[in-house]
């Protein structure tokens, strides 16, 4: 690793400062020629489907329908580098646990079934069938005693086809404990909006970038997380279409953009500008905010009203298809701007602009990522901003709508197919018919729940269907002591990470191809699908060799682990399903014949093909029949926040440019200027001078709860940033420490990691540590 350089960055997103990070990946993964060619078939109708973003891929894509960090994602997956037994032969866990997460993901991808072996403290290779035998009676012995005690964790990136039998085969085991890496993501989403419009995800499709008049931008960092939405932004802004961003952080990608795919950009450094207005808005601060805009409209249509000008609010809409209008106005008036202005930290003026630019556009499309969704008001905040939305009628028109930006590429999938904790967004009994067993109707653990399961005892096997849980999860100390505890933990995984090393009694590493690979089966090479953003399906193809002979699909894995664990089910074929997945596809579209009509003949449509959703049709699938206004209980951004305490900051953990979740593929964030470091700690300069620090130089941080833990994270640097007072930031999994378990949406149960109180040391101010 090189000196750690501290540099404001001044070049557009995109551009040139892209191209060269991405050369540097291919010459460190080992790329040949032919590999950086592969590119070429990225989101495309024939291609395969980017490893890293869930954003959605258009019917005519651009010659390249790529960008930075997918190019990097496909890079690092595709790597020449491999991890097999002679690697574990020379090293032990307990010297691994010592390795950075980088350096462990970096050595390449995982070639062979591995067991733990408690004698020698290392992974040695095992043979399949032996893999699958042990944790079939493993797993069996557990169900003899409680069903309940086994998890059946995803992360979001398995196929439908995979996710389909992953969360059949949990339900034949008997629970829905289904928790996914959406339960720490875009949870408060799947709360939020069926009680908002009656869908569980977004309901704007590519179309409607054409046809919006205003982009409304709120806690997304889409330069680096979901660069290719850029092109959309960009195209909309070259149309004069305003776009108001709301972000506590000044985001690069948010303010200029160089097309790096286009060659006269390139060429003239001509970028765009992206944000028209741009709010700092402080962290939790957008319920006040949003609600202040929500003021600003009402009283502008109760004066044009008065005055006999056009009103401002949609009434034709508002009657025939909201509820709770009423109460809604009566909460937005009673608000006095004084209160909305310390909660939102932005000023009446700021708010006043933003509903003024709103009032005149007819087609607004409201993103959001995670600086909405992960906050203890979550569900509240998103549930605020549809309700500005329905104000001029925004949903269930052309150019207009709600726009969740999902995060893995096929988290919204899984959800659609069965994997979930909540049996009541299954159809357990199409289930029960088609494949002869009674589901388990009880409640399953979401992630915040199985960590809890974990830690009081009752969870003893946890199996993970990719991901990195122990490193994603809050609280990592209590949680990775209460890991080792487990009886038995299964991890299929392309790459060696954390979760492998904090591992229960009994521990395999499952290594499966990822979704780039050829995957051959016995009636020749298979397809599989997902579903983007836009809540459109796609299907994608492997093109390039297996990593190894030993790897195996992720289809084939779930289906011996069912085999090896569940007795025999002649009406569950696991054998046929992967000898031809176009069978597995089949049995979805059975279980959910509306969602995938003729799903294998679709399966390739240019652009996917869409899933029906009611909102889009102004069809409310809500309990009053209406979209509905919702009252949060009040503008506290968070409870656990101690607002009066000037000597306690919130934290807002994000992600660097140069990561994938708990995957760090370098230790450079070139937008926000931080070269070589991810141990660096973004504050505000009064903040830094108030309390004695200086920029650049070491802090600790430690979490203000009174619940007898201590959480803390040791050397921090401290980098002037354009941040508001009394929030700070830095970078997820190395903060996840200082998150408790319980601080989360209060309804969603999403890791509330946008708001973490702490308070900062300087080294020599902490006690010693014992
Ligand atoms: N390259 C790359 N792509 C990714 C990922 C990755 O790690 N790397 N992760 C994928 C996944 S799983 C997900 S969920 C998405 C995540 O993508 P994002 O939703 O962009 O997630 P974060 O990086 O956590 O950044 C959230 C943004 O919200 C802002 N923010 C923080 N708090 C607040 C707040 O209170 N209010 C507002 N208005 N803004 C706030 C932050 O400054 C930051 O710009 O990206 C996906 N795509
Ligand atoms: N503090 C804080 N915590 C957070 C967040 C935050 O913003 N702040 N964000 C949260 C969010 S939004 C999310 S989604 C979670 C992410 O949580 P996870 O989804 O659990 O984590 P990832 O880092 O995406 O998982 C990386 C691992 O996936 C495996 N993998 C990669 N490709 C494949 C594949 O094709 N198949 C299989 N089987 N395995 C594969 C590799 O072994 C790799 O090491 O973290 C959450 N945690
Ligand atoms: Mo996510």
């Amino acid at each position: 690793m090189t000196e750690p350089k501290i540099e404001a960055y001044i070049d557009p997103a995109g551009g040139w400062g892209s191209a060269k990070s991405l050369a540097k990946y291919l010459v460190r993964e080992r790329i040949p020629a032919s590999g950086a060619a592969l590119l070429n078939k990225q989101n495309k109708p024939d291609g395969y489907m980017c490893v890293s973003c869930a954003w959605a891929k258009p019917a005519k894509p651009h010659l390249f329908e790529y960008c930075e960090n997918g190019a990097k994602a496909t890079l690092w997956e595709q790597t020449a580098k491999r991890v097999g037994p002679d690697f574990f032969d020379s090293h032990t866990v307990t010297e691994l646990l010592g390795w950075p997460d980088h350096d462990l993901e970096e050595k390449g991808r995982l070639t062979h079934p591995l067991r733990y072996d408690r004698g020698t403290d290392k992974y040695v290779p095992v043979e399949w069938a032996e893999a699958f035998a042990e944790i079939g009676r493993e797993l069996q012995a557990l169900r003899a005693e409680n069903p309940r005690a086994a998890v059946f964790y995803a992360s979001g990136r398995a196929s439908l086809e995979t996710s389909y039998m992953y969360a059949l085969f949990a339900r034949m085991y008997g629970n829905n404990n289904l928790p996914d890496s959406s339960n720490m993501c875009h949870e408060t989403t799947s709360v939020a909006l069926p009680q908002s419009i009656g869908v569980p995800v977004g309901t704007v499709l590519l179309d409607d970038f054409e046809q919006t008049d205003l982009i409304l931008f709120f806690g997304q960092n889409v330069g680096s997380n979901a660069p290719r939405m850029l092109h959309q932004l960009q195209e909309a802004r070259k149309r004069g279409v305003p776009i108001i961003t709301f972000n506590p952080l000044r985001e690069r990608g948010l303010e200029r953009f160089i097309n790096p795919q286009n060659p006269i950009e390139m060429l003239t450094n001509a970028s765009t500008e992206i944000s028209t207005q741009y709010h700092q808005v402080k962290a939790g601060g957008d319920l006040a905010a949003i609600t202040g805009m929500c003021k600003a409209l009402i009283a502008a249509d109760r004066e044009a009203g008065a005055e006999g000008r056009p009103r401002i609010l949609d009434h034709r809409f508002l009657a025939e298809h909201t509820h709770g209008l009423a109460e809604f106005v009566a909460f937005c008036d009673a608000q006095d701007w004084a209160r909305l202005e310390s909660r939102s930290g932005l000023t009446r003026e700021a708010m006043e602009a933003a509903a003024a630019v709103y009032a005149r556009a007819t087609s607004v499309i409201g993103i959001y990522g995670m600086g909405l969704t992960q906050h203890r008001k979550g569900v509240e905040t998103v549930n605020m901003l549809v309700s500005l939305l329905l104000l001029r009628g925004n949903i269930g028109k052309a150019g207009a709508g709600i726009c969740p930006v999902r995060g893995h590429s096929n988290v919204q999938g899984q959800r659609t197919v069965g994997i979930a904790e909540k049996p009541e967004l299954v159809p357990l009994d199409r289930l029960a018919e088609q494949y002869g067993f009674e589901p388990p109707r009880e409640k399953g653990m979401n992630t915040v729940e199985a960590c809890e399961g974990v830690i009081s005892g009752e969870v003893k096997a946890f199996v993970g269907l990719g991901g990195n849980f122990i490193r994603a999860v809050p609280d990592t100390t209590r949680m990775e002591q209460a890991w080792r505890r487990l009886r038995l933990t299964v991890q299929v995984s392309t790459k060696l990470n954390r979760s492998h090393l904090v591992h229960g009694e009994i521990a395999y590493i499952l290594p499966c191809l990822g979704r780039i690979e050829i995957d051959e089966q016995s009636t020749g090479p298979q397809a599989v699908s997902m579903e983007d953003s836009t809540a459109c399906f796609h299907g994608s193809r492997g093109f390039t060799r297996p990593v190894s002979e030993h790897v195996r699909s992720e289809p084939w894995i779930v289906a011996e682990l069912a085999k090896a664990t569940l007795p025999p089910n002649p009406k569950v074929d696991w054998d046929g399903w992967v000898a031809d997945y176009a069978r597995i596809r089949d049995a979805i579209e059975a279980t959910y014949p509306k969602l995938f009509k003729d799903f294998n003949k679709r399966l390739f449509e240019p652009g996917g093909f869409r899933k029906p959703l009611a909102a889009r049709e102004r069809k409310w699938e809500t309990e009053t029949g209406k979209a509905n206004f919702i009252v949060p209980e009040g503008l506290e951004a968070d409870p656990d926040m101690a607002s009066d305490r000037r000597d306690v900051l919130d934290l807002i953990t994000i992600r660097s440019n140069d990561q994938f979740n708990t995957t760090v593929y370098g230790y450079d964030d070139r937008f926000r200027g931080v070269e070589g470091t991810r141990m660096v700690l973004f504050m505000n300069g009064s903040d830094i001078e108030r309390l004695g620090l200086e920029d650049g130089g070491e802090v600790d941080l430690a979490t203000e709860a009174k619940d007898g833990h201590r959480r803390e994270v040791a050397g921090l640097r401290v980098v002037k940033y354009d941040i508001p007072a009394g929030n700070c930031a830095g970078y997820y999994p190395e903060l996840n420490v200082l998150v408790p378990l319980w601080h989360h949406d209060e309804q969603a149960h999403t890791p509330a990691a946008k708001s973490i109180p702490v308070r900062i040391r300087r080294p020599a101010e902490l006690p010693a540590h014992d």
